[in-house]
C-alpha cells in the first residue's frame, strides 16, 4: 500500500455524531473527501434539515439522522438502521457536545448531571453500540472529541471539565479493552475554535473593541489566533486511516500550542 492510499477513507462507513454544523460538519466533509459514506445524526429534525441542505451544497451524499445520544434505545436503533440502509460504522466519530459556563456554586446538580450524560455518557453509549460489529468486521476507529479541558480547568466550566477529563479516560479504557480486536481509539483535543459554541467568548465590546476573553486565549495561543474547524480536519482523517494503525489511546492537541505555553511574559 503505498503512503497516498493509507490515508484514504475509500469503502469506509464513518458515523459522526452531531455533525449538522461547526466541528463534526467540518471533520465530515474531509472524511467524504477523503472517501468516506457520511452518516450522522443532531437532536433533532430541523438540524437535521439544515445538515443535508449543508452537505448537499458541497456535493456530499450523507445520510441524516434524528438521534438523542443519550438515549440508549434511540442509539441502538440508529445503529441497527445504519448497519441495514447504509453498512457496518467503520468510524465513530463521537462530537455531540453541550456546554454550560455556570460558576460551580451556582450550578444545580441537574445542569451538571445534563452536561455529563451528553459530553461523557453518550460517547459511552455510542461506542458501545458499534463496537460488537467493529469486532466481527476485524477493525474499527473511534474518536473522541475532547478538549483543553481534558487537561485544564477554568471558571464557569465545572461539569464540562469533569465530562471531557472523562471522555479522555474513556478513550484510553476503549484503547485497552478493544485493542486485542484492532479497534483504535483516539482522541481529538480542540483548542479554542471558531464555532457557535465558543461565539459568546468572542462577542465584540460595545465599543468595538475584542471580548476580554477573545484577547485572553489570542495570548495564551503561540499561533496567535483562534483555531478554524478545517484546523481539525487533516488530524481527524489520519485518526480514521489506516496511517494510524499503531496509535492508540492518544488524545491528539490540536490546540495552536495552548498546553505547551506558560503565557506570554509580562
Ligand atoms: P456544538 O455546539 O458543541 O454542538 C454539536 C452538535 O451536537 C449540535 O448540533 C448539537 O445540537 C448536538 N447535540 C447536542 N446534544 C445532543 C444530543 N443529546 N444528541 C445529539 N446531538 C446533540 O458544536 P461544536 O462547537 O462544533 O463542538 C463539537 C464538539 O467539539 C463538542 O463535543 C465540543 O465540546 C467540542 N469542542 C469544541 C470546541 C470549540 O472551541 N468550539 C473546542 C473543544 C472541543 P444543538 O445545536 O441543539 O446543541
Ligand atoms: C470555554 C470553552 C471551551 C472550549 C473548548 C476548549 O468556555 O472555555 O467553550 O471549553 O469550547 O472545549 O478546548
Amino acid at each position: 500500500m503505498n503512503i497516498m492510499e493509507k490515508f484514504s477513507l475509500e469503502g469506509k462507513v464513518a458515523l459522526i455524531t452531531g455533525a449538522s454544523y461547526g466541528i463534526g460538519f467540518a471533520i465530515a466533509c474531509g472524511m467524504a473527501e477523503a472517501g468516506a459514506t457520511i452518516v450522522f445524526n443532531d437532536i433533532n429534525q430541523d438540524l437535521v434539515n439544515k445538515g443535508m441542505a449543508a452537505y448537499e451544497e458541497k456535493g456530499i451524499k450523507a445520510h441524516g439522522y434524528v438521534c438523542d445520544v443519550t438515549d440508549e434505545d434511540a442509539v441502538n436503533a440508529l445503529v441497527a438502521k445504519i448497519e441495514a440502509e447504509v453498512g457496518v460504522v467503520d468510524i465513530l466519530v463521537n462530537n455531540a457536545g453541550i456546554i454550560k459556563r455556570i460558576p460551580m456554586c451556582e450550578m444545580s446538580a441537574a445542569d451538571f448531571r445534563k452536561v455529563i450524560d451528553v459530553d461523557l455518557n453518550a460517547p459511552f453509549i455510542v461506542s458501545k453500540a458499534v463496537i460488537p460489529a467493529m469486532i466481527k468486521k476485524g477493525h474499527g476507529k473511534i474518536i473522541n472529541i475532547c478538549s483543553m479541558m481534558s487537561e485544564l480547568g477554568r471558571e464557569t466550566v465545572s461539569a464540562y471539565a469533569a465530562a471531557k477529563g472523562g471522555l479522555k479516560m474513556l478513550t484510553r479504557n476503549i484503547c485497552s479493552e478493544y485493542g486485542e480486536a484492532n479497534i483504535q481509539c483516539n482522541g481529538i483535543g480542540p483548542g479554542y475554535i471558531e464555532t457557535p459554541q465558543t461565539a459568546p467568548l468572542r462577542e465584540r465590546q460595545a465599543d468595538g473593541s475584542r471580548h476580554p476573553f477573545d484577547q485572553f486565549i489570542i495570548s495564551k495561543t503561540p499561533a496567535g489566533r483562534w483555531g478554524t474547524t478545517d484546523d481539525l480536519v487533516g488530524p481527524a482523517v489520519f485518526l480514521a486511516s489506516d496511517a494510524s494503525d499503531f496509535v492508540n489511546g492518544h488524545i491528539l492537541y490540536v490546540d495552536g500550542g495552548i498546553l505547551a505555553y506558560i503565557g506570554k511574559q509580562p
